[in-house]
């Protein structure tokens, strides 16, 4: 009888120990479903739970910065509407594409949602965190055309792509513009490292799949994607 609280104890402890292992285990073997002309893609590697949970960190984001459909240099509207996260914002007009340290609005970006950052020391670095989190929402007839992404100053960074809500159809392209490409549909949870010798891939999104998702109740995509900018 005595011993009974202490087996408990023990078994409580155990078991602990055990769970706490098993989880260590499926976070080492984070492994990569597939690689795309060096894009490294993680298919549903944040799960349901866990995409709700961000969801919400950037419905905060957004209150405090509210997500703006920027010109491009040439004075075209971007179909995507977005804002930031982070010391630096992603910002074009007239003048160009560029970083910036405060929203339209005047504001401060807000600090990256832990919950984002999460994935980044996962995949990334845990020392070096990233200096901006663009959020970008499609919603019906959105894409983004073929770019590289090129306004930071180190491309030994890699840019962390998550994506959020409805299917996108991404497409990858060359080192420069124009070539073959390949495409591949990015689902709810699924996860893009563009680095090393693919840090400078010209890539885009076509167009987004409506109602594949449940996760954002009025449709569309969310997609981020974090940066080491300076
Ligand atoms: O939406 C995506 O999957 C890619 C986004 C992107 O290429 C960008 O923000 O530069």
């Amino acid at each position: 009888m005595a011993l009974q609280p202490f087996v408990r104890g023990e078994v409580g402890y155990f078991w602990l120990k055990w769970t706490e292992l098993l989880h260590k285990a499926r976070d080492f073997m984070v492994t990569r479903s597939l690689t795309v002309r060096g894009f490294g893609i993680f298919k549903g590697l944040l799960e349901s739970p866990a995409q709700s949970a961000m969801l919400s960190d950037l419905r905060d984001v957004a209150r405090v910065a509210p997500p703006f459909s920027p010109r491009t240099p040439s004075g075209k509207a971007m179909t995507v509407q977005l804002t930031s996260a982070g010391k630096y914002g992603w910002y074009s007009d007239g003048e160009g594409y560029r970083y910036v340290t405060k929203h339209p609005n005047g504001t401060d970006w807000p600090p990256i949602p832990a919950s984002v950052l999460v994935l980044w020391r996962k995949l990334v670095s845990t020392k070096r965190m990233p200096d901006c989190c663009l959020i970008n929402y499609y919603g019906e007839g959105a894409r983004m055309g073929m770019h590289q992404d090129k306004d930071e100053a180190d491309f030994s960074w890699p840019v962390l792509s998550i994506s959020l809500g409805d299917q996108g159809l991404f497409r990858i392209g060359n080192a420069t513009r124009g070539g073959k490409t390949e495409s591949l549909w990015l689902s709810s949870g699924d996860v893009v490292v563009m680095g090393a010798d693919a840090r400078l891939t010209y890539h885009g999104v076509d167009r987004i799949k409506f109602g594949t998702s449940a996760l954002l109740p009025k449709g569309g995509r969310i997609n981020l994607t974090l940066r080491v900018v300076d």
